[in-house]
């Protein structure tokens, strides 16, 4: 049986597709219209030690001593053949989390095939750390640092850009010799399951990329996580699960790496192009209906042109075109899923409780008989709240952003630093060296200067704070995918 055929959504163990169990299934639903088109088979304990098994004698069956060569080939045989299966990705990815069309296909599904075109290249150029050490007594010694795959990788993931943030780390596991158990999110399981024929197709041996479903507590999520078996875990999601999960691998002391929540600024300063930080903004605030990590939702404006910004933002957020994915004229999808508009909800009421005057959006659009039973909610800008309310501290994930007038560079800096978190930031102004300097202040991993979400894959990325541990990009994710052992040879 095929990855999605005949209404189910299976789990993929040591190369093969697992037939599913109803008893041990739930519903996968369209998130544009309610819709349910899947059961998914959750995965149980028995299942995962099987994946985890399966994983460690793939390994020793010599995956992991594969020449760098042939691993690169055989990712750039996947980004290939995802190019040439890219619109049932596409379809896969619009059905599960009711994203654009054209957003799915210019983003989540290309990026998968850069993902792994990408590793394929850093892997094949990465060099090895040397030194010729000179001893006190005048002997030479050489120390050359030879690095070995981490091994068994769970990989755990959330459901916002599901294939492009599996991939940005599948690529590089598989990149450096490593066996993988993946677990993505049960709002989203098509594509990674989708991968696994693709990459059956391409060669990968049979144990070296599993998928199992399911959720996290008393579930998938929490049997891989704990399980023996696995020597690291890399993991994207909230901040809240990733504490749950640092605490369940503590006790076997295995690497994390771990990609959170934000809360992210934008400081936009009066001698800014003004409709490069709109259309920068709009895509900031409002991409996949803010729910990106790296969204803004914390508008800082230069009080000079507080007004021109805020009726510029609200005019193009009433532009946006919320409506069926499958519309090549649609901007903005819905929220995931029913319970993560009522988180939203809940923010938006407390936003108003606490003082917030809506600009634009704050409701439930009426969409019509066909979206109505979807978890649409409109895009929503605020003025009227200072960083001591919860709307402006907790990360909300929607399509909402609170606008907070400053005077000088100084303020600026203290307000867009003032979080827990510390994913992104981005600063708007003409003014260079300023740009330079309160770009580098940020305390975030990743800064812009007039744009957003400008990727390059071989640099680091990561959070500080609330919002991870670790980088991976480029060397990085050499670096947290491996285990170094230096030898040292006297000459
Ligand atoms: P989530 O933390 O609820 O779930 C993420 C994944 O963890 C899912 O696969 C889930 O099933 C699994 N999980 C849940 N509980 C678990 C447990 N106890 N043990 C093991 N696995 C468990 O996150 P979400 O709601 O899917 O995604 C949204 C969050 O992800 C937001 O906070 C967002 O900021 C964050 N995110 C961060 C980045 C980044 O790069 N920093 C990227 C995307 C999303
Ligand atoms: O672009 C990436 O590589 C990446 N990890 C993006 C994360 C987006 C968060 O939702």
């Amino acid at each position: 049986m095929g990855a999605l055929g005949e209404g189910w959504i299976r789990n993929f163990v040591d190369g093969g597709f697992v037939d599913p169990d109803p008893q041990h299934s739930f519903d996968k639903s369209d998130p544009a219209t309610g819709r349910v088109f899947a059961r998914v088979h959750e995965a149980d304990a028995a299942l995962v030690d099987r994946a985890v098994g399966s994983a460690r004698r793939a390994l020793d069956a010599g995956w992991s001593h594969t020449p760098v060569s042939e691993r690169a080939e055989l990712l750039r045989r996947t980004a290939d053949r995802i190019a040439e299966r890219f619109e049932e990705f596409v379809a896969a990815e619009v059905a599960d989390t009711g994203k654009p069309i054209t957003q799915a296909r210019e983003l989540d599904v290309a990026r998968a095939v850069a993902n792994f075109r990408t590793f394929a290249d850093v892997v094949a150029a990465a060099g090895q750390e040397s030194y010729i050490t000179d001893l006190a007594d005048g002997r030479r010694a050489l120390n050359y640092a030879v690095r070995k795959p981490l091994g068994v990788v769970a990989v755990i993931v959330p459901w916002n850009l599901p294939l492009l943030l599996l991939t940005w780390k599948v690529a590089p596991a598989l990149a450096c010799g490593n066996a993988v158990v993946v677990k993505p999110s049960e709002e989203t399981p098509s594509t990674a399951t989708l991968l696994a024929e693709v990459l059956q197709e391409v060669g990968l041996p049979a144990g070296i990329y599993n998928v199992v479903h399911g959720f996290g507590n008393g579930s998938a999520g929490e049997y891989v996580t704990t399980h023996p078996g696995i020597d690291g875990v890399t993991f994207t999601g909230s901040t809240a699960t990733g504490s749950r999960v640092m605490k369940a691998v503590a006790p076997q002391v295995r690497p994390v790496s771990f990609e959170l929540g934000g809360k992210n600024a934008a400081v936009v300063f009066d001698d800014a192009d003004v409709d490069e930080v709109l259309s920068g903004l709009t895509r900031s605030v409002f991409a996949n209906t803010g729910q990106v990590c790296l969204c803004t939702e914390r508008v800082y404006v230069q009080r000079t042109i507080f007004h021109e910004i805020a009726s510029g933002l609200v005019e193009r957020a009433q532009r946006l075109r919320l409506g069926a994915p499958a519309d090549s004229e649609t901007t903005t999808g819905p929220l995931i899923s029913q319970s993560h508009r009522d988180k939203v909800l809940s923010y938006f009421a407390l936003a108003e409780q606490t003082g917030a005057k809506v600009l634009t959006g704050g409701n439930i659009p009426d969409l019509g008989a066909a979206l109505n039973g979807g978890s649409w909610i409109e895009p929503t800008l605020w003025t009227g709240l200072s960083n001591a309310d919860r709307a402006v501290r907790e990360e909300i994930f929607g399509p909402v952003a609170a606008l907070i007038p400053f005077d000088t560079e100084a303020e600026a800096i203290g307000l867009a630093n003032d979080t827990d978190y510390g994913l992104a930031a981005s600063v708007w102004t003409n003014d260079l060296r300023r740009g330079h300097r309160v770009a580098q202040t940020m305390r975030v991993g990743i800064s812009w200067i007039n744009t957003w979400f400008t990727r390059e894959l071989r640099s680091p990325f990561g959070g500080v704070g609330l919002s991870g541990i670790g980088r991976e990009g480029g060397e990085s994710s050499l670096h947290f995918y491996t285990e170094p052992t230096n030898v040292c040879v006297q000459l």
